[in-house]
């Protein structure tokens, strides 16, 4: 055999135990006196990767033997979460692994645990990029992720006295046994400087940038297996790095400490994560970021092309596909034309053709504030040739409107991906929507929402470009490795085709009417309640009891996503049990988690008043077992893969036509969790999936929450109803006795007839749908029987199904079977 060519390595106990002793001894160097786990956990990592490199090595030899289209995911965020599991789980070798382990006496569980979260995303958009490079292995798809190695990931929140505390999260501290830098492949991002025109050789002009400052960009590579397919992807996360040139010139002038804080700032690009999820700051550093991943990776795919087509460019738009995850890397539109004309050596048309013809964008949000805008000043400073190649986009495309609607000087300003004022900016959703062949939404209520509202003017240019692509989450973190009860139960009854293909999993439906599965079913439930209330008393130091019903919401905190309604029925309750009105009463334990942009005054407020909501309910005797509230600090990936099993109620309960999709909603739906929600984003398809009769829904729909806006009368409604009347009052001063005034801001917000949110027009279907819950779950057998039909129709919300349809509607990829 060459260099390269070794045989595969086995799966079985012996060897396993062989390499894991080899890694904790021989290359970590510990000894029996070591007692931190850390080591234990390293060297199963390693143990485990080294399985995952031979097939990786593969893959890339597959691909390339194949010339086969690419297709790159390219994403500001990739919330992985941990790795060790998912790859035991995917390489089929968890048993092994946990006998190999048992039988030196190790717990499995234990190191498992160990692992830090990869926390490199804010929410639902990081982690579906994360779900999408599963499904993409597991299809032996040739896709590749491309994003940023942060060195500090998602903050971590702390609770201190009722309010959110953030913490670095310096989850690179430790080591990280997932990645291997490539630096023979590092690229190099220009910065600043400025746009020379020049004249070539040939006498035409062109132009080039000019006096910028170079920063290094350092690839690390992330494997992604397939489920037992052999298929093992690559994420590639760029670290930042200062130049060799840059340093020693400021160090030859005798400026060391300069030279030293030149390479900081060239290394704080990939320094932290910005923890916002709805709205941007127009940090310039983050702008930095953007064009950092756009500019990193065209570069890194062009040079591997031109290894391959040596510069033959003809072929480049029929075997390469981009996906920009948001606008977030739209960069990418203006930088690969920039690549093609000033590196390349293309004219304008050709160089659009190809552009206009490799990028396609998903949008994540329906909220008109989240959608980013660039100051054209900073754009001049921070990238003037990029600038200038989006104004001549700009320029064409507008030629393009003003052709198709002569003399229609509102549309163009409205279209035009320059915002007029004192202060221009760069729309970046349209520069995505302009230089891309599609545009997709994330749910259908979503993808219909943008077309007929913010991308209105642009779909009655393009109808063709817009399509939708519902969301989905991987089956395989997402039931078959956080639930093992279930998968085990699932299994038994209809076999474990379903893990690789989740519409199988349907066939369960027939057993909801069958005692001993529904006997079997409910048992599940209850050890996975056990185990959540277990973690909620170790973080929250409240007991839950597994007979209530446990009743969670958990997502990044927005005024949109309504926890403030939810925490007003916690309140309907408390009155409820404090007036005696308890007959034919279901205990409740009431979980919410999440976290809060470190500058969102409200949502911080909001999670400051669901822990001061708890304290004094969770210590009323009158109480009791009747209900209970816990706020879970530092909700992540991690803790969701407890949360989701254990969990009978999933509250979606934002406003209609306010949440895109929402994945959290198919991750408890898959799990058996019942939905109370409204109709919007995905829930209107899981409620389609399922059936009304296993769904509580409630609330106003989009287009009667945008009839009611201009007459919407909050003070009207509280007035009406008796209860809501109570609640208000409760909560203008019993839960901030010592602070008196404290809620004031969200009692104004509820109370204002401009409240965006329109909390108080659904309180009242919300209580009443909160009623049919409880009612219901008192029911053991029915409730059991829609747990079981809800997991039964999750299939569609499997991200293979979404990869599927990505695929076959934009990026025409082939499958790639490798070699085993
Ligand atoms: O598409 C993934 C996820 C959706 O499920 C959520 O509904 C949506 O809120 C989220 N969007 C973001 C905001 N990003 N931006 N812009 O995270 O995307």
């Amino acid at each position: 055999p060459g260099l390269t060519e070794l045989p595969p390595l086995p799966l079985d106990v012996p060897s396993l135990s062989e390499d894991f002793r080899h890694y904790y001894t021989h290359n970590l160097g510990r000894d029996k006196y070591c007692r931190s786990i850390h080591y234990h956990y390293a060297a199963l990592a390693l143990t485990v990767r080294d399985r995952l490199m031979e097939r990786w090595k593969n893959t890339r030899y597959a691909y390339i033997d194949s010339d086969c289209r690419h297709g790159y995911y390219l994403s500001l965020e990739f919330l992985m979460g941990r790795a060790l599991g998912n790859a035991m789980l995917n390489l089929g070798i968890t048993d092994e692994t946990s006998q190999a382990l048992f039988d030196l006496g190790i717990k499995m569980e234990d190191l498992v645990s160990a692992e830090i979260d990869a926390g490199l995303g804010n929410g639902g958009l990081g982690r579906l990029a994360a779900c999408f490079l599963d499904s993409c292995a597991t299809l032996q798809l040739p896709v590749m992720g491309y994003g940023i190695r942060y060195e500090y990931g998602m903050f971590r929140q702390r609770i201190v006295n009722g309010q959110q505390v953030e913490e670095p999260d310096r989850w690179l501290r430790d080591g990280n046994p997932w990645e291997v830098a490539r630096p023979e492949y590092t690229q190099r991002v220009s910065y600043g400087g400025r746009t020379e025109f020049y004249r070539t050789n040939d006498g035409n002009f062109a132009s080039r940038w000019v006096e910028a400052n170079n920063v290094l960009a350092v690839p690390y590579d992330i494997p992604i297996p397939g489920y037992r397919n052999g298929t093992v992807n690559t994420l590639r996360l760029w670290k930042a790095a200062a130049t060799d040139e840059f340093d020693l010139g400021e160090f030859n002038a005798g400026s060391y400490a300069e030279s030293v804080a030149a390479k900081n700032a060239a290394e704080n690009i990939t320094m932290v994560l910005y923890p916002n999820d709805a709205s941007e700051n127009g940090k310039e550093l983050r702008l930095r970021q953007q064009y950092f991943l756009a500019s990193a990776s065209l570069q890194d795919i062009i040079a591997r092309w031109n290894v391959l087509h040596k510069g033959d460019f003809s072929t480049f738009a029929e075997k390469n596909c981009f996906q920009l995850n948001d606008t977030h890397p739209s960069c990418a539109v203006p930088e690969l034309m920039r690549l093609l004309m000033d590196e390349q050596g293309m004219g304008w048309d050709q160089a659009w053709d190809i552009t206009s013809r490799t990028m396609a964008y998903t949008n994540h949000t329906l909220l008109p504030e989240a959608l980013e805008k660039w100051p054209m000043q900073l754009f001049r400073q921070l990238l003037p040739r990029i600038l200038d190649i989006i104004l001549e986009i700009n320029a064409r495309f507008l030629a393009v409107v003003s052709n198709r609607w002569p003399d229609d000087g509102n549309r163009l300003a409205r279209m035009s991906l320059i915002e007029e004022g004192p202060n221009p900016q760069v729309r970046m959703a349209y520069l995505a929507i302009v230089g891309s062949f599609s545009v997709n939404g994330v749910a259908e209520l979503h993808s219909q929402l943008l077309v007929q509202g913010l991308f209105k003017d642009f779909y009655e240019l393009w109808p063709h470009k817009f399509n939708n692509k519902t969301n989905g989450v991987t089956p395989r973190r997402w039931i078959a490795w956080c639930n093992e009860p279930m998968s085990a139960l699932i299994s038994d009854t209809i076999g474990d085709g379903w893990v690789a293909d989740l519409q199988q999993i349907r066939r369960i439906a027939p057993h909801a009417d069958d005692a001993g599965f529904r006997e079997r079913w409910h048992a599940v439930k209850q050890a996975n309640k056990q185990r959540l209330a277990d973690m909620v008393s170790q973080e929250c130091g409240i007991t839950f009891n597994p007979e209530s019903i446990f009743d969670v919401q958990v997502k990044r905190i927005h005024e949109y996503k309504r926890q403030l309604l939810n925490i007003l029925h916690v309140i309907h309750l408390y009155s409820r049990i404090k007036r005696g009105e308890t007959t034919g009463w279901t205990n409740r334990c009431v979980l919410i988690g999440g976290k809060a942009a470190p500058g969102y005054y409200m949502a911080k407020l909001i999670i400051k008043l669901i822990n001061n909501v708890g304290q004094v309910i969770n210590s009323d005797p009158q109480v009791g077992d009747m209900l209970k509230v816990a706020f879970l600090p530092n909700y992540r990936v991690t803790a969701m893969e407890i949360i989701c099993p254990g969990t009978d109620l999933s509250e979606q309960i934002s406003t209609a036509g306010k949440e895109a999709s929402g994945t959290g909603n198919m991750k408890f739906m898959m799990n058996g969790a019942l939905t109370i929600g409204t109709l919007d984003g995905a829930n209107i398809e899981i409620l389609e999936e399922v059936g009304d009769d296993n769904f509580f829904m409630f609330g106003l729909t989009a287009d009667e929450v945008e009839a009611m806006r201009p007459i919407y009368d909050p003070a009207a409604i509280i007035d009406a109803d008796a209860d809501l009347k109570r609640v208000m009052q409760l909560l203008r001063g019993h839960f901030s006795m010592f602070e008196p005034g404290l809620f004031d801001p969200i009692i104004n917000a509820i109370t204002s007839p401009h409240d965006p949110w329109m909390v108080a027009a659904d309180f009242r279907s919300f209580i009443d749908a909160q009623q049919r819950v409880a009612d219901t779950y008192r029911d053991r057998e029915r409730w059991t029987r829609m747990s079981i039909i809800n997991t039964a129709h999750s299939g569609k919300f499997s991200t293979d199904r979404t990869i599927e349809d990505y695929n076959n509607d934009i990026w025409r990829l082939e499958q790639i079977p490798v070699a085993r």
